[in-house]
């Protein structure tokens, strides 16, 4: 084992776990580099001062008492690492236990320029993060969580080890929104589903989930306004499964975890098209004198709204308020995509329409980017799933632009020929291929807010399968979304993917093994070496 050339702090937490463990351990610290620690998404800064941090038992976390959300992130932390390794850290805590080393979450005196921004800095005896907001320092606190080694350096002692090599980090997102969608109205994914899936995402610094929340196969948000959506159009999904739908309350248990975890939902109601289970549910709304039935197929742009129709308004401000109310983020997606038989002029007069309604209630519009060929204001935003053409309507409206290109950053589309689940209209996309391009080369960065990756659920119909589809490739939409692109190469990156192995097996994800991947190549714990 080399050994490293302990710096005067190390020296010091050296002597202080040989007396607090008043057994005669003499402890050589495992050559340790903060710049290897197989970080995801990467961050912005690194530089390694080659020393160690030992978190044990006595280790406490303080946080900054009066800025607002700190304290919750030194719980979360605390609760995160408990999970991990067992140890129970104190938070803010004036007890007596003996602390020896300490982890400070603390209110950034200096602007660190992006809200999400933090650094940090560890040395033999403290980790010290500083951030200006609690967003900033909850992704903070998911950099710290990664460089936890998954097993304690010291095994074959009662008081074991997990050692932090030092130095410093300095990170900030390159993008504000970094989000995955999920297509929760072809197949339907529980409360519990969510819960899971939300946690792993916010542990890769995700900062949006985007639920798409009806479409022709369900409607799944309680709109106590229109309870038929539920109780009809809720019934039913993709294969003849027996669908389901969110109550109010189930929806805001989702909206407070996530919140948690510094995680905005971005509720989607898909319209004009993509509304056969709100026509089902009330036939006035489609205004073409039939009544439709239930839909459990997959095709897509049979249905549509009757847009000159003011009980269609009525409807759409009914859910528009409601879901506004529900949702405390700044957007609302309304979906516009794929209205085949909706004619263009009523197209664009529905869009615009709704636009007003979104805004009544002060939210952001999204569309997905048909939207950009109508009038609506440069503050509302496309989302860029199939057309160039319709993005670059969408920049020289002055409109911000997500990115979620179908052949680069769709979760649904098969990784290949063999893939269990999954779609390939837009091609295969293996776990390479997903994270080898530039959203940077795509469009001007002024321009473009974030990223998306969606997961329509066609061809999956429970958490095992939506884990295949998401895992590992979102892990890489997430760096995409956070790191720039000098920070980002795939042959490096695949190494860092290949460590988090032993993250998604503790968690019980089920990740698709992809073969592009040697996942024999992370995971060997560094063990101390210790003599009794
Ligand atoms: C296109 S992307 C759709 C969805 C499908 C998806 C399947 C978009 C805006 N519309 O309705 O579920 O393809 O990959």
């Amino acid at each position: 084992m080399p050994k490293i050339s302990l710096n005067q702090s190390s020296i010091l937490l050296l002597a202080l776990i040989i007396f607090s463990c008043s057994k005669k351990r003499v402890i050589e610290f495992p050559e340790t580099n903060l710049a290897e620690q197989h970080l995801i998404p990467q961050p912005l800064e690194i530089t390694a001062s080659g020393g160690g941090f030992a978190l044990d038992e006595f280790t406490a976390i303080t946080t900054s008492i009066n800025a607002e959300g700190f304290e919750a992130v030194g719980r979360f932390l605390s609760d995160k690492i408990r999970l991990k390794t067992g140890l129970q850290l104190p938070v803010n805590s004036g007890k007596s236990k003996k602390v020896e080393t300490i982890i400070s979450i603390n209110y950034a005196l200096k602007d660190l320029g992006n809200h999400e921004a933090y650094e940090l800095s560890i040395s033999g005896d403290s980790i010290k993060l500083d951030a200006n907001t609690a967003a900033g320092a909850f992704r903070g606190i998911q950099t710290i969580r990664q460089l936890i080694p998954e097993q304690s350096n010291d095994t074959l002692t009662t008081n074991p080890v997990w050692v932090i090599p030092t130095g410093e980090i300095n990170d900030a997102p390159q993008y504000q929104y970094r989000a995955t969608m999920l297509d929760v109205s072809r197949h339907f994914f529980s409360v519990e589903d969510l819960k899971k899936y939300i946690d792993v995402l916010s542990y890769y610094k995700i900062n949006h989930l985007h639920l798409h929340l009806s479409d022709d196969q369900g409607w799944r948000i309680e709109i106590k306004s229109w309870p038929r959506l539920t109780e009809v159009g809720g019934s039913t999904e993709v294969g003849g499964e027996s669908g389901g739908f969110f109550t109010q309350e189930e929806y805001t248990d989702i909206v407070n975890f996530a919140a948690r975890r510094h995680i905005t939902i971005v509720p989607e109601i898909d319209m004009p098209g993509h509304t056969n289970a709100a026509s089902v549910s009330y036939p006035i709304l489609n205004g073409n004198g039939k009544t439709p039935e239930l839909y459990e197929g997959t095709a897509v742009g049979f249905s549509t709204l009757n847009t000159r129709s003011d009980t269609v308004y009525k409807f759409v401000e009914d859910v528009v308020r409601e879901l506004s109310a529900l949702s405390p983020g700044p957007y609302f997606h309304i979906g516009g995509d794929e209205s085949h038989v909706t004619k263009k002029e009523d197209y664009i007069y529905f869009v615009n329409r709704v636009e007003k309604i979104v805004q009544k209630y002060g939210k952001r519009m999204i569309g997905w980017d048909e939207v950009a060929n109508t009038d609506i204001d440069s503050t509302s935003i496309a989302q860029v799933w199939a057309s160039r053409e319709n993005a670059e309507t969408a920049v020289a409206k002055g409109m911000k632009v997500i990115l979620s290109p179908a052949n680069k950053a769709y979760l649904d589309m098969k990784y290949d020929s063999t893939s269990r689940h999954g779609l390939n209209w837009a091609g295969f996309i293996p776990t390479d291929t997903a994270y080898i391009w530039s959203p940077e080369s795509y469009l001007p960065k002024e321009n473009v807010l974030g990223l998306d990756a969606p997961l329509w659920s066609e061809t999956i119909s429970n958490i095992d399968e939506l884990e295949y589809l998401a895992f590992p490739r979102v892990i890489g939409y997430a760096e995409l979304g956070w790191t720039i692109e000098s920070n980002r190469d795939w042959d490096d990156y695949k190494v860092r993917l290949a460590n988090q192995a032993a993250f998604l097996e503790r968690m019980k994800v089920k990740y698709y093994p992809s073969p592009v991947i040697d996942w024999n190549a992370g995971n060997k714990p560094t063990t101390l070496n210790i003599q009794n």
